[in-house]
């Protein structure tokens, strides 16, 4: 009978250790595999693009204009991205291969002003 109890005491001790096993943190799904398939977003909302984002060479941004009113998202170098108008619930996506920091405006609201930086890879 002494076995038999001393056995049980050992079953549920095992059975703890492996509860608190499994409360181990999961991997981050942002940090697998495929993370880089999904574009960084900049939404547009209440006349603000919000704030600055930052890629890696080769990723893609997608811009949302969530707002009522019609924007650009207009890259100030003349070069990196041009929107073109975006009507209300519009999107546009766009690629950007070139390490640095790019800073953007609206052309229809010049206050409207963003930054984004691309990172080398
Ligand atoms: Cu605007």
């Amino acid at each position: 009978m002494q076995t038999i109890t001393t056995t049980i005491t050992i079953l549920v001790g095992a059975l703890a250790v492996a509860g608190c096993a499994s409360d181990d943190p999961l991997p981050d799904a942002a940090d697998g595999p495929g993370a880089t398939d999904e574009p960084a977003i900049i939404s547009i909302e209440s006349f603000d693009f919000g704030d600055p984002v930052t890629i890696t060479v080769g990723e893609e941004v997608l811009v949302r204009n969530l707002d009522g009113v019609g924007h650009t998202w207009t890259a100030d170098d003349g070069e990196s991205f041009a929107s073109g108008f975006l009507e209300p619930g519009d999107e546009f996506r766009q690629r950007l291969d070139a390490p640095g920091t790019i800073t953007f405006v609206c052309e229809i609201h010049p206050s409207m002003t963003g930054s984004i930086t691309v990172v080398a890879g």
